[in-house]
């Protein structure tokens, strides 16, 4: 293995958040176990085999072997996500026991080893019956998830941190303009706002549940945001291009969580992509309301970061946001996603500026995927390529944290190989390499560098 020296980040700040993220649908497996029911991946997976979800890491049964690993090397705390299939498998008030008792023992095993659970309550997996009857874009549905959280709320007392919906942008993207994730619809604008709206009211009420049942703990939100640069600074069609990029991808979702309300301009910019897409969407006074009592009850704030963007004016998919473009003097990942971490020192700079009650941010997931294979040396797989990715942007984020914004951790992704939604399993993220076939785990060289940087916390 080559040396390992610590790169630009000598050391953490004490109590620093120092984790990795996974999401439940990802690592679990065991889709047909324990009476867990049935999920939007499950019958998408069924009809469109792109790969396999079982046993994925098979962390329902290997997890007390994970998280001792992440203790082992230096982790304080992991991000986790509750499959919602695994609670209420028909997606009624009908509990299943073996599902509740198999977080109840997860929890324990993370308190036990010293790692805290931060737990997400959805990360892209909805109940299929939940697709089925309009997901997001389906008001009822949106009760439907209160009833769930607090369930989870009253029974998962062992938790403190709650994060409430896993990158609104990300999922109704996913499932309305691409229609890379189940319900599959491409270009409709419409549903993807909606559902982004929906989503942001989801959280509030979710929020107001969570403080008046819970008498400790915090909770909040997690946004992939992905700051927009104008691909030519000089050009004023860039710029604009940009403003309009920004709102549609992080300023609409950020007024809507941080601020309770969408800003007249935001609105307006907005209102005008959506208006040149043929596009509507509907906000209900009473949502306003709602979203204005919750906004300052966010105890914390997630952020996931992986790149940036530059913005052209040539019109792309949506009409009014421009396009991506590709630059040559921007490293890529091999999956073609720009590697720029200063993005990251940006957009905390940004966020922390605009606004002012921002909670304290979490980085809820950055990462590099890449197609790694098993060491034929000493089984340690050597990811300097990783060590780079995470060292620069962690410089990035303590640079911003000296400079006044209140970033607390900072979670990996990922704790352990796992699949990628639409990648399926050869893009590997892991600070622990899983073999598939046989479900062993190897270190990878980066997660000997978490657990010297971590050591660096409790120095004197
Ligand atoms: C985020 C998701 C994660 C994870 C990650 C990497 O958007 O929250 O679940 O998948 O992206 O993305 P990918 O797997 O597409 O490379």
């Amino acid at each position: 293995m080559s040396d390992l020296t610590l790169k630009s980040v000598k050391s953490l700040p004490k109590n620093f958040i120092w984790g990795a993220a996974t999401a439940a649908y990802q690592v679990e497996g065991a889709t047909q176990e324990d009476g867990k029911g049935i999920n939007m991946w499950d019958e998408y997976l069924s009809k469109n085999p792109l790969y396999n979800p079982n046993p994925a890491s098979d962390f329902y049964h290997r997890y007390s072997e994970d998280i001792s690993l992440a203790s082992k090397y230096g982790l304080n705390a992991i991000r986790l996500s509750i499959s919602w299939v695994r609670i209420f498998p028909n997606f009624d008030n009908k509990v299943n026991r073996q599902g509740v008792q198999y977080y109840h023992n997860l929890f324990k095993c993370c308190l036990e080893n010293n790692v805290t659970p931060y737990v997400t309550l959805h990360h892209f997996d909805s109940p299929q019956k939940m697709i089925e009857t309009g997901d997001w874009l389906n008001r009822e549905n949106i009760d439907k998830f209160v009833e769930y959280a607090k369930f989870c709320f009253r029974e998962f007392s062992e938790v403190s941190h709650w994060f409430t919906i896993n990158e609104l942008m990300s999922l109704a993207s996913g499932q309305y303009i691409t229609g890379a994730f189940p319900p599959n619809h491409k270009n409709n604008l419409s549903e993807a706002i909606q559902a982004e709206h929906n989503m942001i009211l989801a959280h509030s009420k979710v929020v107001l549940a969570f403080h008046r049942i819970c008498k400790k703990g915090r909770i909040g939100c997690i946004l992939a945001l992905k700051p927009g640069f104008p691909n030519d600074k000089n050009s004023e069609a860039d710029k604009e291009a940009t403003k309009n990029y920004e709102v549609y991808n992080n300023v609409f979702l950020l007024d809507g969580i941080l601020l309770g309300k969408y800003r007249t301009n935001t609105l307006k910019r907005m209102q005008n992509i959506l208006s040149i897409n043929h596009a509507k969407i509907k906000i209900e006074t009473d949502d306003l309301e709602i979203m204005q009592k919750a906004a300052p009850l966010n105890g914390m704030f997630g952020m996931n970061y992986y790149r940036s963007e530059f913005i052209k004016s040539q019109e792309g998919q949506i009409k009014g946001i421009g396009s991506f473009a590709n630059r040559n003097d921007i490293s890529k990942t091999a999956w073609g996603w720009n590697i720029y971490p200063k993005g990251l020192y940006v957009m905390l700079k940004r966020i922390s500026k605009n606004y002012p009650r921002l909670p304290p941010i979490l980085i809820t997931e950055n990462g590099i995927g890449l197609d790694e294979k098993q060491s034929k040396n000493d089984g340690i797989i050597d990811d300097d390529e990783r060590i780079t990715f995470l060292d620069q942007h962690l410089y990035q984020l303590l640079k911003a944290r000296s400079e006044g914004v209140n970033v607390i951790g900072y979670f990996i992704w990922s704790l352990e190989d796992q699949f990628s939604w639409v990648n399926g399993y050869g893009k590997r993220y892991g600070l622990f390499f899983v073999d598939f076939e046989s479900q062993k785990r190897f270190i990878k060289k980066s997660a000997l560098w978490c657990q010297k940087l971590s050591a660096t916390m409790t120095e004197v």
